[in-house]
């Protein structure tokens, strides 16, 4: 892959796309866009990634939105084109069957905090800013933004955040349940690794399914979420890794999975 705005490595299993724009603080133009919708396609077929992990190049950002030089220039029909691009994109990186996370190392404004609301889960150093400011250029997110934060935190916190465009710290966006876990700058990644090598040692088939079902489940009323469930449940137990992990418990043994199907 030739990438100039990114990089992206695979390292035991575990994928990490880094944003590599420090000048612009890891801004979003239509460049990155492309080279992020290849990096997926790889994501996609690679069958050995257990895990991807998004972090941002540089001391200072993790991505400071939308690249505001190229927005300038835009015209409604452009604009409209960029957002659907954009949507699109950060809806196939959530449905990935993998488990995504943000690992938010800095600023992590308008794009990029629809980027880190699209991923599974982030974990965020204590310099990390999130926010969605686009109110303030006169503009509203349009990567998902409006929906992905109201549905996350409750559309009234959402208002007032998108109506402002007030930004807000790591701290505060633990408290709103944006940030699973604040970590010390220099241990960032580290935590970050450390949850991803235990979900890597899992079984891959449970993972893909677990994420299936919340992911399909969040939109759906109880009783369709719970069927979907127990056919996912019932996909699991025609994996290998079923049965390898009930008889490992039961042999008291740690289980080997392979994230395979019973012939
Ligand atoms: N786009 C382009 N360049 C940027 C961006 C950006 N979003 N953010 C920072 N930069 C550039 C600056 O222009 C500057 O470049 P240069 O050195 O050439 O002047 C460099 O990065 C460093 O930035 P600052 O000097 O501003 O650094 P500070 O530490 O003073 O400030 C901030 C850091 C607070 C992050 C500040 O840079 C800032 O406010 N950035 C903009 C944040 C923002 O408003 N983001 C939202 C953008 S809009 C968006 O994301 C919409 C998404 C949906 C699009 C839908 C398609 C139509």
């Amino acid at each position: 892959m030739n990438l100039e705005n990114l990089i992206f490595s695979v390292d035991n299993r575990i994928a990490t796309l880094t944003f590599n724009r420090p000048k612009a603080l890891n801004a979003l133009n239509q460049a990155l866009l492309e080279e992020f919708s290849t990096v997926i396609d790889e994501v996609e077929k690679n069958q050995d990634i257990r895990v991807l992990i998004l972090t941002g190049a540089g001391e200072k950002a993790f991505v400071a939105g939308a690249d505001i030089s190229e927005l300038a220039k835009m015209n409604p029909l452009l604009a409209k084109k960029f957002a659907t691009k954009g949507q699109k994109l950060f809806s196939r990186l959530e449905s990935l069957p993998i488990p995504v996370i943000a690992a938010v190392n800095g600023f992590a404004l308008g794009g990029g905090t629809e980027v880190s609301l699209a991923c599974d889960f982030i974990y965020a150093s204590e310099k990390a800013v999130f926010g969605l400011p686009e109110i303030t250029l006169g503009i509203i997110p349009g990567f998902g933004g409006t929906q992905r934060l109201a549905r996350l935190i409750g559309t009234n916190m959402a208002k007032e955040l998108i109506f402002t465009g007030r930004t807000i710290p790591a701290k505060d966006a633990e408290v709103y349940g944006i940030v699973n876990k604040v970590c010390a700058p220099e241990s960032l990644m580290e935590e970050v690794l450390k949850t991803a090598k235990a979900i890597a040692a899992k079984g891959s088939v449970s993972i893909r399914a677990a994420k299936e079902s919340i992911s399909c489940g969040k939109d759906v009323d109880l009783e369709t979420g719970c069927r979907f469930e127990a056919d996912a449940f019932a996909l699991c137990m025609a994996s290998k890794d079923a049965a390898e992990g009930t008889s490992a418990f039961l042999e008291k043994r740690k289980a080997i999975f392979t994230g395979t199907f019973a012939d």
